[in-house]
């Protein structure tokens, strides 16, 4: 039997706003908390001990990161690699340089020859021999269009046709490759992807543009014992009848808010040809928590925010207070206080929020970024007010006068320049 601990998207250097400077080290507490986690997940394998350490990609938020957070994602896996514990580092979409044109941050790792540690950057299969036996990890790092595809194959195709382009692409190569798998060791896929039916977290907002689904059918293959994924922060198993088990460990920390909710940890997995089982672990990480008040119709505006503040457990936490009032009721709020009542958080955000403002939606047509000429802006605003539908022939009548004039001084002002 063959243990495996699973781990992903550390994102190890982001989410800085978050954290404050530790005066003693100088270094940003959630640069912090993200190296204790990962520590976490090394002493558990060191511990057990583990026979091989799979990594579902996105080491870091970007292909650069500064060398001091590089330094203290290196120190940890080096800990593996003194115990002799055999590593995969796949790479993620965060971890290519310029859509993969311009190498990965963890193919250094390979560069240098670190003992027992495989970087996976191609779709392709590495034998691996542990202390229990060889075991077979299949890996499949981010695709971006340029990996199976050609410029000139996806000219003028749009984005669905070339996801669709991609998978039919993928599902070939995948079947070649898994004719050359030995059927009697122990198999793992181990990937950075999206599939159809994974429920999403921060990393929609993370990963510049969108990237590619694949139809899980692609993954639940009788040859793979166990799917290790990563990408997706939220923790998952997307096959449930567990043949095989598909599973996204999640992130080891919050990335940020979206993430408030969600467990964070790392999986064991016991693997043997045909069995496997897994558990789900949790990290004990910091915590979050939003704070959200309506005190418009609050007698005691100030009273009614303490309130829900006293409410929750804030020591130590990431806060974010969020309290809608009415314009008048500005002057009843004492922000001394609230900074008081905050100041047991780890860090804090007070977001007031205007309901007069909220109560207005605005007509999307009407957006900032759409610029329209005056006339049709209002034909837009008066077909989205029913209210108005009585008067909106002289309202226009009148906005037509209105340029008029408008026109003519600015016409009659040009000639006496
Ligand atoms: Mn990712």
């Amino acid at each position: 039997m063959i243990k495996i601990l699973h781990l992903s998207d550390i994102h190890m250097g982001s989410g800085f706003s978050h954290g404050r400077i530790n005066p003693e080290t100088g270094l940003n507490t959630r640069l912090e908390d993200f190296v204790n986690s990962l520590s976490q997940c090394i002493d558990r394998s060191l511990a057990e001990p583990v026979d091989l350490v799979l990594f579902g990609g996105d080491a870091f938020p970007d292909a650069t990161p500064p060398p001091y957070v590089q330094q203290a994602f290196a120190s940890q896996f080096r800990r593996l690699a003194d115990a002799n514990i055999p590593t995969v580092l796949l790479v993620g979409n965060h971890d290519q340089h310029s859509q993969g044109q311009g190498g990965a941050s963890l193919c250094i790792y390979r560069t240098l020859g670190v003992p027992g540690v495989v970087v996976g950057d191609t779709l392709t299969t590495h034998r691996i021999q542990t202390r229990n036996g060889s075991v077979q990890v299949l890996t499949l790092p981010w695709l971006t269009r340029s990996t199976l595809m050609t410029r000139q194959e996806t000219e003028g195709l749009s984005l669905v046709e070339i996801n669709q382009l991609l998978t039919e692409r993928l599902r070939v190569v995948l079947e070649a490759e898994t004719r050359r798998l030995d059927p009697n060791v122990p198999t793992v896929l181990l990937g950075h992807l999206m599939t159809d039916n994974a429920s999403l977290g921060a990393e929609r907002f993370l990963a510049v543009g969108k990237g590619f689904t694949l139809p899980l059918s692609l993954l639940t293959r009788p040859c793979f014992d166990y799917v290790a994924l990563g990408h997706v922060h939220r923790h998952q198993n997307l096959n449930k009848s567990n043949d095989p088990p598909v599973i996204y460990p999640g992130s080891i920390e919050r990335v940020d808010f979206s993430e408030e909710k969600e467990d964070k940890g790392y999986v064991m997995v016991e693997l043997e040809k045909g069995r496997v089982q897994w558990e789900f672990c949790p990290l004990p990480v910091r915590a979050f928590h939003t704070i959200e008040v309506d005190i418009s119709k609050a007698e005691d505006p100030q009273a009614a925010i303490m309130k829900a503040l006293a409410k929750r457990d804030i020591q130590d936490a990431v806060v974010r207070l969020i309290y809608k009032l009415r314009s008048e009721q500005l002057d009843c709020i004492d922000s001394a206080s609230l900074h008081d009542a905050l100041s047991p958080a780890h860090t804090y955000t007070i977001q007031p929020e205007l309901v007069s403002q909220l109560a207005r939606p605005r007509v999307p047509e009407l957006s900032a970024s759409n610029s329209i000429d005056p006339i049709e802006a209002l034909k837009t605003y008066l077909n989205n007010r029913e209210d108005l539908k009585d008067i909106a022939a002289s309202m226009l009548e009148a906005a037509h006068k209105l340029l008029a004039d408008d026109m003519e001084v600015s016409l009659a002002s040009a000639t006496n320049e």
